[in-house]
């Protein structure tokens, strides 16, 4: 399943808990009784989380294409432009998630990096 599915999915799961009922006496009305009525509950949708790369002088510029292209998706040309950010400005977005999504990306990329002897750090932030 692909992250873009994975968020309608828990957007449905979401919006179908949403409805509830609410239950209302009536001490003022000649028929005692309860009223049943159909309200939206006041929930916040969730929270959704940035994964964001950051820069550092050692991590091989075509290492950070890699972890791009492999765990966010993208295609080559938006990984180079997404890295040359990163490498300019400090930071840079790799995509935006739900929380559980987001810490298993900020996982493997700090895994995959580690496991190849390089300091690349990888965060994820509420948006
Ligand atoms: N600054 C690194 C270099 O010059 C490249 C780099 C880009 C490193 C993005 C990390 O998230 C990063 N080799």
């Amino acid at each position: 399943m692909t992250g873009k599915q994975q968020l309608i999915r828990s957007n449905l799961r979401h919006r179908k808990r949403s409805l509830r009922l609410k239950i209302t006496a009536m001490p003022n009305s000649n028929s005692p009784g309860l009223v049943l009525e159909k309200q939206e509950a006041k929930t916040k949708p969730p929270p959704m989380y940035q994964v964001v790369l950051l820069n550092d002088d050692y991590t091989p510029m075509e290492f950070v294409i890699l972890v791009l292209q492999k765990f966010f998706k993208m295609g080559r040309e938006k990984a180079t432009h997404v890295m040359l950010k990163v490498h300019r400005e400090g930071k840079g977005i790799c995509g935006l998630f739900p929380r559980d999504i987001a810490a298993t990306k900020v996982e493997q990329v700090c895994s995959f990096a580690r496991q190849h002897q390089h300091p690349l750090q990888c965060v994820m932030e509420e948006a």
